[in-house]
């Protein structure tokens, strides 16, 4: 097991149903630990910065316009496998094919509304959380329950 850290975006439709409480209290029941945690504004510059790699697809316009048009959460998380273990929480991409049990399985019945945004890979996570913190944004501390998190 590898400590990572890994971004984490409730998205605006998260925000706007108030499922911001109910996703972010998945997300933490897990052990991993929140080490920064904002709500935000997405500018067209960030947006295009962090979707760059979709630039040119078909759903791009679509997704920028979604992801800048009310606030985000904007949160790091921290721990063992933390971006593996995001992903399988969020589920798949596209929430009509994600298992019941997982956030977007159970929140979401549409791809261009899918709730969360989780870092794919550690070279994104690395990207991702630079571009979303500063460093005196991302806080170190100790949990008192680490023992009773990771052996
Ligand atoms: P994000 O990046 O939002 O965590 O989603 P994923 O990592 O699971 O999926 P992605 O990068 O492939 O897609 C980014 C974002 O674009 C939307 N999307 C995607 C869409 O609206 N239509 C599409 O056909 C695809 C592939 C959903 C997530």
């Amino acid at each position: 097991m590898t400590t990572e850290q890994t971004l984490v975006l409730v998205k605006p439709d998260g925000v706007q149903r108030g499922l911001a409480g109910k996703i972010i209290s998945r997300l933490e029941s897990t052990g991993l630990k929140i080490v920064g945690m904002k709500l935000m504004q997405i500018s067209d510059e960030l947006a295009a910065t962090h979707y760059g790699e979709h630039k040119g697809k078909p759903f791009y316009e679509g997704l920028v316009g979604f992801i800048t048009s009310s606030p985000v959460i904007a949160i790091c998380l921290e721990g063992p496998d933390a971006i593996s273990t995001t992903r399988k929480i969020m589920g798949a991409t596209n929430p009509a094919d994600s298992a019941p049990g997982t956030i977007r399985g159970d929140y979401g019945v549409d791809m261009g509304r899918n709730l969360i945004h989780g870092s794919a890979n550690e070279d994104d996570a690395v990207r991702e959380v630079s571009l979303f913190f500063s460093d005196a944004e991302l806080l170190s501390y100790k949990r008192a329950t680490e023992p009773w998190i990771v052996e």
